[in-house]
């Protein structure tokens, strides 16, 4: 039927009727899972690729970034990656006091490693942007300028002064982009690459800026990828990453459009790079066990080129997709009257399965098999769930078994291929499956005897 019928089946897909074939979504796989990492840059030296990391110490359940270092990763296939461990401080930094947030490493026309960061300098203002120099990329590394670089007193510069990009053009000269608050900022700069040459200027042609650039050249042409955190792209404060293509290196830019869809943190930070002979997008998402907005961590995906030099939107094998689930409405075949059905997609982080803080999904006292389910008025395309369970130790208690289902325009079915439906406390229980498109997607819950069952959270990846 599927090489009779292609069309057909086409329609099928498109219409939630079936569910769409693809590969299944891998299992996380962050570079490491021994430290929580975000804000990627790359970097290939000889046959190495060097990835350049900010570090997450946010304890579970924290509400901001603690951010004290910069580590560096390599590896020679892109896969398997060697930590090098914390290669830059906040207190590399003598006039720096905190916050060590996203940076990136270039090699300078004298054949050293520039890394550009951003910290807080304890000066006017919030943040700066500092650099430190090193002979090779894994350093050491030193402050290259006693001060910041940029700072709230240069002028012209960013609402926030962070997330610095350097480019070396091919005719040797320097170019800096960075910012964030919808503040995009550029200036040359000297061959010392510790020095302005000139005016920070506003870029034109940006659309929906927020932070994150990532600055590349590609066959002529200069890309400007970016996080965007605009409605067309995201849901609630969920960026993706747009991208925008010039004729030179100070623009004006034309945006090309999305390159990133959301990933499972709020931010979003794009480095896009060719290594032996592939391109990548690098980037970080909340995948990792534990982790979160403020645990984050940097993954990679292959990137591929259309004939007219605009990338295709890079899929997420990850299972870090953006969460379906902040966009759907909710049903129950049963809540007590008591509890919230609409606490399973505020997306909230429980802090325990005891955590009902934000509210919970109970079903007491039925027993036996009750369903949870997400409605979108249009087909989307899941490829995970993850499910955080509800157990107070009175009525409720962990399910026996659960199982995945999607509506096939006639009758709820199986999700074909979906992995073991996990039922561990404290957790989110990660259930993968081929992608499947459907306008809606239940969760059937069977409880122990005597029990009934609860959800904290249940959220649908895409
Ligand atoms: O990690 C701190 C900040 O969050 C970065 O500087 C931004 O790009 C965002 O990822």
């Amino acid at each position: 039927m599927i090489r009779s019928a292609p069309r057909i089946l086409a329609l099928a897909v498109a219409l939630g009727l079936l569910p769409a074939l693809a590969p299944p979504a891998s299992a996380a796989a962050p570079i490491t899972t021994a430290v929580y990492t975000a804000d990627p840059a790359a970097l290939v030296a000889g046959d190495t690729l060097y990835l350049y990391t900010g570090h997450d110490e946010a304890p579970a359940g924290g509400t901001g970034f603690v951010m004290r270092d910069w580590h560096v990763f390599s590896s020679t296939d892109a896969t398997t990656f060697t930590g090098h461990g914390a290669k830059l401080s906040v207190s590399s930094f003598p006039w720096a006091g905190a916050d060590a947030w996203a940076g990136e490493v270039e090699r300078g026309p004298d054949g050293r490693y520039y890394w550009y960061v951003s910290v807080n300098g304890n000066g006017p203002g919030w943040m700066n942007i500092g650099v430190a120099v090193g002979d090779s990329p894994l350093g050491p590394f030193t402050d290259a300028k006693g001060g910041p670089l940029i700072s709230d007193d240069t002028p012209g510069s960013a609402p926030l002064n962070i997330d610095p990009t350097v480019f070396v053009d091919d005719d040797g000269q320097v170019y800096m982009y960075w910012g964030s608050y919808w503040g995009l900022r550029a200036a040359r700069l000297r061959p010392d690459m510790v020095t302005l040459d000139g005016p920070v200027i506003t870029p034109q042609g940006v659309s929906n800026f927020w932070e994150a650039p990532w600055m590349f050249k590609r066959d002529g042409v200069y890309y400007l990828a970016y996080a965007a955190n605009d409605s067309g792209c995201s849901p609630p404060n969920h960026a993706c990453v747009r991208y925008a293509t010039a004729s030179s290196p100070l623009g004006p830019w034309t945006h090309r459009g999305v390159v990133l869809d959301p990933v499972s943190s709020t931010t979003n930070h794009p480095a896009i790079i060719e290594f032996k002979g592939q391109w990548y997008m690098v980037y970080h998402n909340a995948a990792a066990p534990g982790g979160g907005d403020f645990r984050r961590s940097v993954t990679l995906d292959k990137l591929y080129w259309n004939p007219d030099g605009t990338m295709r939107k890079v899929v997420q094998t990850t299972g870090g997709g953006a969460n379906l689930a902040l966009t759907a409405t909710p049903y129950t075949s049963y809540v007590s009257p008591w509890e919230t059905l609409g606490a399973i997609n505020d997306g909230h982080r429980p802090a325990s399965s005891a955590d009902r803080g934000h509210g919970a999904y109970g079903n007491w006292d039925h027993q036996g098999t009750e369903w949870i389910e997400y409605r979108w008025p249009a087909p989307q395309t899941v490829r995970s769930v993850e499910t955080y369970w509800f157990d107070d130790d009175l009525g409720i208690d962990l399910p026996a078994s659960c199982q995945v289902q999607y509506w096939n325009g006639g009758a709820y079915v199986p999700v074909p291929g979906q992995a073991a439906c996990g039922v561990a406390a404290d957790t989110f229980n990660v259930t993968a499956f081929p992608a499947v498109t459907t306008t809606r997607l239940r969760l059937s819950i069977t409880s122990r005897p005597g029990h009934s069952t609860g959800v904290l959270e249940w959220r649908a990846l895409s």
